[in-house]
């Protein structure tokens, strides 16, 4: 099968951040396909960022449509878009967010969310409670900005490897997920230190990517995923759901 992997943020070291951990993930029949929007915000820290960069994540969904993708991810936390894909998709459409919960939640009672930015938090309570999880999720942040995580030099792993352990004796957290697709490569160390689940979403919704997709399931078109009718775009966007 072939999963499209999304980074709707516009840079490619963090894509390739993000293909790494899902072909990590992938089973030995899955291709992944990662790729970098190319319009909008080099890294999503908030509301604003978020919003910019639905154009180019859509304009993505639809070529992996045309290319044939089983699946697609969202290799944004944020869960960036995700509704909205959903909307034009035929195949399961799985959010890196929405993934890690779902994982966490079959691993542990409580789980704590560590993200970059405190300005990152309320989207992700807004998702939890959307999701139905949180009663069982905190949501903390690291205070470290998105590309800080693709600079070698930079505090990134130290702050965060202090939030878990915070996490862990402050929130009665039993399982730690990791917010933020950039993250991603620090999973494994950070679980065997802190002997807890750590979890990296892009994994995760690789794995239920897989899962759906060799379940024969297809995004619903009742209701809200309807696609409906083409209908025409006026201006800048004009092109958005062009093929190619
Ligand atoms: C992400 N931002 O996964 C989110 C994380 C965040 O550019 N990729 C980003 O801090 O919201």
């Amino acid at each position: 099968m072939r999963i499209h992997v999304i980074n709707p943020n516009t840079t490619a070291a963090m894509t390739a951040t993000i293909a790494r951990a899902a072909e990590q993930a992938a089973a030995a029949g899955t291709t992944i396909n990662a790729v970098t929007s190319s319009t909008g915000p080099v890294s999503i820290e908030g509301y604003f960022d978020e919003a910019l960069s639905l154009p180019g994540l859509l304009m993505e969904v639809r070529r992996g449509e045309v290319a044939g993708a089983d699946a697609h991810v969202i290799a944004c936390f944020d869960d960036t878009g995700l509704d909205a894909a959903r909307q034009i998709a035929t195949g399961p459409v799985i959010g890196i967010g929405e993934a890690a919960y779902h994982a966490a939640a079959l691993l542990a009672n409580r789980f704590t969310v560590v993200t970059t930015l405190a300005r990152s938090i309320p989207a992700l309570e807004h998702n939890l409670m959307k999701y139905g999880f949180e009663r069982r999720a905190k949501v903390r942040a690291a205070e470290v900005p998105v590309l800080a995580l693709e600079d070698e030099k930079s505090d990134a792993r130290v702050r965060i490897d202090a939030e878990i352990a915070r996490a862990l004796a402050e929130d009665r957290a039993e399982a730690v997920v990791l917010g933020c697709a950039g993250m991603a490569k620090l999973a494994r160390d950070l679980s065997v230190q802190h002997r807890c689940p750590v979890i990296d979403g892009v994994g995760a919704a690789v794995k239920l990517a897989e899962m759906l997709v060799a379940l024969g399931h297809t995004t619903s078109k009742r209701g809200g995923y309807e696609t409906g009718a083409p209908k025409a775009i006026t201006g800048p966007l004009a092109g958005l759901l062009k093929e190619g």
